[in-house]
């Protein structure tokens, strides 16, 4: 009998490690465990206005910022998840200001390096707008059975083996890539699984959506100002005006740019000449994604996956989105910088 069957995440990380004539089934464990950390950050997620965890936990991050409960519960989750596959030898966070490398027999035999923001858009959660998680997978590439160092864990976006996000939204989804497509799994809490939902993602080469946070315009470049105002003109060949979207949740932004077509940007300032994002755990996998989609991703000159990291946590420009898109800015970016 054919008919409508749905397919849960295992069933189809399983089917796609067939795929691989050589795979261990390694990166499928680690995946799993993904999956199941995410269900249990979900859960939290979901009762977030329903009991005590909204509140800062009374510590402060790497990057000066106050760690909200939530953030500080989703990195605990992730990290016992990984730790429990076996597979991961590693993990660094935006949470935590050094790299953890398990000393453990059971975690060096592990082949994997996970980098993650485990809970972003934080200042989003007390007031029920979308967050997410970010992460990003590399091979290892000190020997197995070692401790992992810098040279494991700072290794450019071009050697990712795997990334994606969990955005914790009306719905929630689970959307990451190995490489060969992008796709897309909704969160059936009847059954607790996530189910294919969006399958071989593509981005739309153009898009009517900009999305940054215009309220810094006086402190952005040059290039981004002009670009801003091109985004505002009259032109209906190029349906512009375009619309103005900004959730200040980068999963939430990209995702919603990714299905829709659009431009995400935060730019360089003065005041932040790198930025604010953090180039290992949140460009690089959203990079990875775009391209993998049939986007784009740089800082404005570069391309995000080329550039060799030298700290955890890093800032970098982030300039992501519809290709056309992406490189119009770019224009502007270069002409600037040719007059300056
Ligand atoms: P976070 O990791 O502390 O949550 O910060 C990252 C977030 C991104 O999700 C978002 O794109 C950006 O910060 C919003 O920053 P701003 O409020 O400056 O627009
Ligand atoms: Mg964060």
């Amino acid at each position: 009998m054919k008919g409508y069957r749905i397919k849960t995440l295992n069933e189809f990380i399983i089917e796609k490690q067939a795929e691989f004539p050589f795979a261990k089934g390694e990166l499928t464990r680690l995946l799993h465990h993904v999956g199941i950390a995410a269900k249990i950050v979900n859960k939290k997620v979901n009762k977030a206005g329903l009991v005590d965890i909204i509140g800062e936990a009374g510590a402060v991050n790497v990057q000066g910022e106050d760690q909200k409960k939530l953030d500080v519960f989703a990195d605990a989750q992730f990290i016992s998840a990984l730790q429990a596959s076996g597979e991961c030898c590693g993990i660094g966070s935006e949470e935590n200001e050094e790299t953890m490398a398990f000393d453990d027999d059971f975690s060096k035999e592990g082949n994997y390096i996970f980098l993650m923001d485990p809970l972003d858009g934080s200042s989003n959660i007390d007031v029920n707008v979308s967050i997410g998680t970010i992460f990003s997978i590399y091979r290892r590439v000190s020997p197995r059975g070692t401790v992992p160092g810098d040279v494991d864990f700072l290794q450019p976006g071009n050697k990712q083996v795997a990334a994606g996000y969990i955005i914790y939204g009306s719905s929630t989804m689970l959307v990451y890539t190995t490489g060969r497509g992008v796709n897309g799994f909704t969160l059936d809490t009847s059954i607790g699984e996530f189910c294919l939902s969006h399958e071989r993602i593509q981005t739309p080469e153009d898009g009517t959506l900009y999305s940054l946070n215009e309220g810094n315009y006086v402190h952005f470049p040059d290039g981004v100002k002009k670009y801003i105002k091109y985004c505002q003109q009259m032109d209906t060949a190029t349906n512009r005006p375009y619309s103005s979207r900004y959730i200040g949740s980068l999963v939430a932004d990209f995702h919603r740019n990714l299905l829709k077509g659009g431009i995400f940007i935060y730019p360089e300032t003065a005041k932040a000449p790198n930025g604010k994002l953090r180039l290992l755990y949140e460009c690089n996998p959203i990079a990875f994604l775009a391209e993998r989609a049939g986007g784009k991703a740089s800082d404005g000159f570069r391309r995000i996956l080329d550039i060799q990291p030298t700290s955890l946590h890093q800032r970098v420009p982030f300039y992501t989105g519809s290709k056309n898109m992406v490189e119009k800015a770019e224009e502007f970016l270069r002409a600037s910088s040719d007059e300056a």
